[in-house]
């Protein structure tokens, strides 16, 4: 073994929409978990892996702690969240410069109790013209985790998140590497085919629609030099079946062509994709359903 390999696991944790999945590509380089505006974005834990000059850095991006934890499917993205904590051997735990709401509290509780470093990572400053407008909490937030480092960052522009990995590199154990180099992920083409789609239709839809989306491969082909994805598009609803068809079938197009394009990026092929909408009534809150659909409890 080289003595000067590190290698582990860093948890990426913290309420919904402060920039985890954002942040996780902008280490990566590449755009393989998906983000948007909305909450609920991220459903499953996932890996993104790098490794650089002897360090394997093992993410663990997660879906943010909420406090509703009426519906099965919260339930499954909480728990996911829960268990990425065990075992990792450092914590990102990543807060918005301007906000502190109740959902940061649960994450903070949660952070408090874990035996591995915690980096706090305090994301958006590319928003904020002056420094002192930063979290008027930060102070009282460091007293919290008085052992964290605090780095802030911004995830969308890519503001020290050179420093970032720095930091973390320093906590990671000597260890050899558990992944190839050249993995970056433990999911398969297929997950981040789907995941891709239901990002474009998290983008494209209002607010209430999008928690009752979910996408399943059910072709995932190469012939030649076309890679043939067939996808289908899961609703609770009839009417918002006719939501994501759009008026003549508008917005599925749309949402066709930009997965298209990000998926030819990822997989380096063409792509030939075809869309499917259907409706399955009571998936998100039917823990076999969702079993099946792939949120494995
Ligand atoms: P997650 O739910 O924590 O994974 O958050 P996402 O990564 O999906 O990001 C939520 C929203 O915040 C998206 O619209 C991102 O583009 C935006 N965002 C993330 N990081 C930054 C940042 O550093 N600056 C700004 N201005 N927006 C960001
Ligand atoms: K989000
Ligand atoms: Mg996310």
């Amino acid at each position: 073994m080289n003595e000067q390999t590190r290698c582990g696991y860093v948890a990426i944790v913290g309420r919904p929409n402060v920039g985890k999945s954002t942040l996780l590509n902008h280490i990566l380089g590449q755009k393989l978990a998906i983000t948007s505006r909305k909450p609920q974005t991220t459903r499953h834990t996932m890996l993104g892996i790098k490794t650089e000059e002897g360090v394997q850095a093992i993410y663990v991006d997660t879906p943010g702690l909420h406090k509703d934890n009426e519906k099965a499917l919260n339930r499954f993205m909480n728990k996911s969240a829960s268990q990425a904590l065990r075992d990792v051997d450092v914590v990102l735990f990543v807060v918005d410069r301007m906000r502190w709401t109740d959902e940061d509290e649960l994450v903070l509780d949660r952070v408090r109790h874990v035996p591995c470093p915690v980096i706090l990572v305090v994301n958006k400053v590319d928003r904020m013209e002056d420094k002192r407008q930063m979290l008027p909490h930060l102070e009282w937030l460091t007293e919290q985790l008085p052992e964290a480092e605090v780095v802030p960052v911004s995830a969308l522009h890519g503001q020290n998140i050179a420093e970032l990995e720095k930091v973390i590199a320093q906590r990671l154990p000597e260890s050899e590497h558990f992944y190839p180099e050249d993995q970056i992920t433990d999911r398969s083409s297929r997950f981040l085919a789907a995941e891709l789609v239901r990002e474009k239709v998290m983008r494209q839809l209002g607010a209430e629609v999008p928690y009752q989306v979910t996408v399943e491969i059910e072709q995932f082909k190469q012939e030649g030099k076309i890679l043939h994805i067939h996808a289908l598009i899961l609703v609770e609803r009839e009417g918002q079946k006719k939501i994501i068809i759009g008026d003549g079938g508008d917005r599925m197009k749309k949402i066709g062509q930009e997965a298209r394009l990000d998926m030819q990026k990822l997989f380096g092929s063409k792509i030939m994709l075809n869309l499917w909408v259907k409706v399955k009534r009571g998936w998100s809150d039917d823990e076999r359903a969702l079993s099946s659909l792939g949120y494995r409890f």
